[in-house]
């Protein structure tokens, strides 16, 4: 074995999750003890709507079970048909949505620097079937918005973006939400803020917002109509709450991940063969993953050895995302992975580092000490 780190016990997980002072919580949720109302758009998600609206500068969101229920019934409330052009390096959930409402996926590759949607390569793709682009703001790098939203406006595609890691960013000051006809979030467990589990959708006509109201409610329209097939995708009154205290203290958190995050740039920048995240002009970033690109010629070490190694030392890296999404075998090789083939290299060389606000700098060095080890 290369090198070696002489100590690591303790085992230090990808993300984990925040939360609020078990008082405070216990304080949100004790009124619910008198009202009984435990879901179905109670105060609680009546208040962190409103609250979120406020945080994330929106006009208009839609509050939902999770993340993946946002982009499935945001694609379903559209009404679309035929082919959604989307990228393969992301969570199952994007490319899920997509099919699970009967459209056609067809995947463009990825931009190898911010990992997002290639928009010199989407115009090829769009054919006369082609009804809505859903490209993802993967590690909360923001997609090439002008480049994509000046295609689909030329093409009369609708354009709902995957925004589940980029809660919070603004771009040119703007909500990273405003843009597209929607952008859905997530608020996962694992997420930079969280509601146990959650979602949102913004949007930018009213229509989709009470359209989706009624998708998530099982398509009742008033108490005695069900105009639509829904699905319940409603958030409980204590999901809601956490999110409202989360909400709390999510700005101090960004700060903490901030410098965790400059400390592994301070360590592990400019290390031959590696590859960090790029920092984008005019992004307010929410600094949601640590990923490194690891190329093995030049750094001597592949991405399974720096892995296999971080897991000896108690450390969980993880490869988001890998494997594509267009290789899963519930596809059966329907799709060609040849076709998006930065996304593939980039698949195949990286690595999540751990991030989360209550990473302590001396764990930051832990990691970069295991990693620099890997060097051959
Ligand atoms: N689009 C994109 C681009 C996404 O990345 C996601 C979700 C979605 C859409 C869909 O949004 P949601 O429907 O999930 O709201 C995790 C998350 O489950 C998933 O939300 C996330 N993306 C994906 C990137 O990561 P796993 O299978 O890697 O999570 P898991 O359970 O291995 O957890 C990772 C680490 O987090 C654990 O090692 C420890 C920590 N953890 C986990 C849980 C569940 C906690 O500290 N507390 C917890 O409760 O998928």
């Amino acid at each position: 074995m290369k090198g070696d780190v002489p100590y690591m016990d303790s085992k230090i997980l990808v993300t984990r999750s925040s939360m609020p002072g078990m008082e405070e919580y216990i304080d949100e949720i004790r009124e619910m003890w008198d009202s009984h109302w435990l879901t179905n758009m109670g105060p609680k998600h009546q208040k962190l709507e409103e609250e979120l609206k406020k945080y994330l500068g929106l006009d208009h969101i839609e509050l939902l079970v999770n993340g993946h229920m946002a982009l499935e019934l945001t694609l379903q409330a559209m009404n679309l048909q035929g082919e959604v052009i989307t990228t393969p390096f992301t969570f199952a959930s994007t490319t899920h949505a997509i099919v699970r409402n009967g459209l056609k996926p067809v995947f463009c590759d990825i931009d190898p620097v911010t990992y997002t949607m290639d928009a010199g390569k989407l115009e090829k793709l769009i054919t006369d079937y082609t009804c809505a682009v859903l490209p993802v703001h993967v590690y909360g790098n923001i997609c090439n918005i002008e480049e994509i939203e000046r295609i689909a406006h030329k093409y009369e595609l609708k354009v709902i973006y995957d925004a589940a890691h980029a809660f919070g960013e603004t771009y040119h000051g703007k909500g990273i939400g405003s843009f597209g006809d929607a952008s859905c979030f997530s608020f996962h467990a694992t997420k930079v803020f969280n509601s146990i589990e959650g979602g949102a959708v913004s949007y930018r006509e009213k229509w989709l917002g009470d359209y989706l109201y009624e998708l998530k409610n099982f398509g009742f329209h008033g108490p005695e109509e069900v105009s639509e097939v829904g699905a319940n995708a409603k958030l409980n009154e204590f999901s809601a709450s956490m999110g409202l205290c989360n909400l709390r203290h999510v700005d101090e958190e960004i700060q903490k991940r901030k410098k965790i995050v400059e400390r592994y740039r301070e360590r592990l920048e400019g290390i031959d063969g590696i590859r960090l995240n790029v920092v984008q002009d005019g992004v307010k970033s929410n600094y949601s993953y640590f990923p490194v690109v690891f190329e093995e010629k030049q750094f001597g070490a592949s991405r399974a050895e720096v892995f296999d190694r971080l897991a000896e030392h108690g450390i969980g890296a993880r490869k988001y995302f890998y494997p594509l999404t267009n290789t899963f075998s519930c596809f059966h090789r329907r799709f060609d992975v040849s076709k998006t083939p930065a996304a593939l290299h980039i698949s195949k060389r990286v690595l999540t580092l751990p991030l989360y606000a209550g990473l302590g700098l001396s764990d930051v060095d832990r990691i970069c000490d295991v990693v620099v080890s890997c060097k051959g």
